[in-house]
């Protein structure tokens, strides 16, 4: 029996927890199963309660408390306990049959898709073992990132990284659409979806920073390039190497995004038939008759 999932993710506050609640939302209305999963063992708030939650097995707030862990030294304690007890979540996922979307949502700490080896055997774990999830991951970037050109490719080398790490089918999303509406041409929207690296050679109003020597040996200083007294930005090195790393994304041409406004409906339905094409959800689905829905009882249609 296959089993289907995806796992959202991306940086702090991008959006995850509300993605997760629209689509579980748009399954409910669309008749298809849903098995929520919450990995965050900081997260408090629910639209829809967790089917399985990681709250149950080991809390931030308690390691914290008991380790003196700060939040993020607490949250890697927490996954590396997690990694030590998959029992828990095997447990509760090996009943889930194949018409279930199992959407997995993940905390915002970004160490854990760009350092740390804890997510990658996770991924493993739930993609490769008896469990055999066929996995999709779903990244998402903030649109508003797209304002500021240096930092919209920072938050797609972080997708890439992702990707690179955890060799999973992606689906990288530029969430909160809604935020930038009227504020970029569709021309250059398009460019931002394809990660198009010409970008940041036509951006003159980026705040690049430069080095300038302090005067004390090697001691160098970030100077902003807005200040008169800024190196002119043509040597920049920040600047040069900002472009250095969009060409870098791309010439891998692996990045693209799709654009998710969650008060949309149609919005996360596009998303979710990326989903499902990516996991191949639907090629293992029993074929249903047309009335499968219906009430067949035979009194129902007499007068
Ligand atoms: N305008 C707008 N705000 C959004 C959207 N999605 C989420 N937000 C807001 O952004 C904030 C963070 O949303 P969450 O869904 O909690 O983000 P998250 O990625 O789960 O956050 P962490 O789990 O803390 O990393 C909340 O205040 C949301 O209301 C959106 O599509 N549009
Ligand atoms: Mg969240």
């Amino acid at each position: 029996m296959s089993k289907f999932g995806t796992v959202v993710m991306g940086p702090a506050g991008a959006g995850k927890t509300t993605f997760c609640s629209a689509l579980i939302q748009h399954l409910r209305h669309n008749r298809r199963s849903c098995y929520y999963v919450n990995l965050d063992p900081a997260a408090e708030d629910f639209v829809f309660e967790p089917d399985v939650d990681i709250k149950e097995l080991i809390s931030l707030d308690d390691v914290m408390d008991e380790m003196g862990l700060g939040p993020n030294g607490g949250l890697i304690y927490c996954f590396e306990f997690l990694l030590e007890n998959l029992d828990f979540l095997t447990d509760s996922l090996e009943t889930v049959t194949e018409e279930y979307l199992i959407v997995i949502d993940m905390p915002g700490q970004i160490e854990l898709y760009t350092h740390v080896p804890v997510l990658p055997a996770l991924v493993k774990h739930l993609s490769r073992g008896s469990l055999n999830i066929n996995l999709c991951a779903a990244y998402l970037l903030e649109a508003t990132f797209i304002v500021d050109r240096p930092k919209f490719f920072a938050g797609t080398l972080s997708a890439m990284s992702a990707m690179l790490m955890l060799e999973l089918p992606h689906v990288n999303v530029l969430s909160k659409m809604d935020l930038v509406k009227g504020t970029v041409a569709k021309r250059d929207l398009k460019r931002f979806l394809d990660a198009d690296a010409g970008l940041l050679d036509e951006d003159n109003t980026h705040r690049s920073l430069a080095f300038e020597p302090a005067g004390d040996g090697d001691m160098v200083v970030p100077v902003e390039a807005g200040d008169p007294s800024a190196p002119r930005q043509a040597g920049d090195p920040f600047a040069r190497l900002n472009r250095a790393v969009a060409k870098l994304i791309d010439d891998f041409g692996m990045v693209s995004f799709l654009q998710l406004d969650v008060q949309n409906e149609d919005s996360v339905g596009a998303i979710l038939s990326y989903i499902d094409d990516a996991i191949q959800y639907h090629e293992a689905q029993e074929p249903r008759e047309p009335n499968d829905d219906i009430d067949m009882d035979p009194s129902t249609y007499m007068d």
